[in-house]
């Protein structure tokens, strides 16, 4: 879970063992770097998760969803009951992916570096100082600095489950001439109602 933290709080990504092929290749890179680690964290954790409509989901470490199912490599595995963490082990049969519970100490293998401390990770994996994010200037070349910023226009909004008024208590007034680009997102097949009231 330290692992976990770190690398969300950085930006960056734990590997994510999707499947036999990508896992036994994750875990040969491991074993060729280090021949003495037989365990290593992934990616994957349960940790926060609230199960809805079925009991597999959990989250990659950059936060996006993710489900056991995805790396599943034999019948009835991963054991969900055996924690909520995600590691590899090196067994007779090669790397395989297990549950366990995060707090114990083991090597962790990553698949996109954090940045350094005082910058932000662009969408396109470069890293920016954090005092260039929303400073209204597109300093990551794609705009992902200047996304998801409370003191600007762009938002995006993904709690649906009431009525949203914006801008409202929790967003500034911007200045004229800017460009803002609003995502919503809803559940699948449900409707957007959006009124605008006045500019
Ligand atoms: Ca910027």
């Amino acid at each position: 879970m330290h692992a976990y933290l770190m690398f969300s709080r950085y930006g960056g990504k734990l590997a994510e063992p999707v499947g036999f092929v990508l896992t036994d290749e994750i875990g040969t890179l491991v074993t060729n770097s280090d021949p003495g680690v037989t365990s290593v964290w992934t990616g994957y954790t349960r940790e926060g998760y609230t199960p809805a409509t079925d009991d597999t989901g959990g989250f990659w470490s950059d936060g996006t969803p993710a489900t056991v199912d995805v790396g599943v490599w034999g019948h009835q595995e991963p054991d969900i009951s055996m924690g909520s963490c995600a590691y590899m082990r090196l067994g007779s049969s090669g790397w395989r992916w297990y549950l366990d519970v995060c707090d114990r100490p083991r090597s962790f293998v990553c698949e996109a570096t954090p940045c350094p401390t005082e910058s932000f990770r662009c969408d396109s994996g470069r890293c920016v100082a954090t005092n260039l994010r929303c400073n209204g200037e597109n300093n990551c070349g794609d705009n992902s600095d200047e996304r998801n910023c409370p003191s600007e226009c762009s938002q995006y909004i993904t709690d649906l489950q009431q009525d949203l008024v914006y801008p409202g208590t929790n967003i500034a007034t911007y200045a004229n001439q800017v460009t803002c680009q609003w995502v919503v997102e809803g559940a699948t097949g449900g409707r957007v109602y959006l009124e605008v009231s006045g500019f």
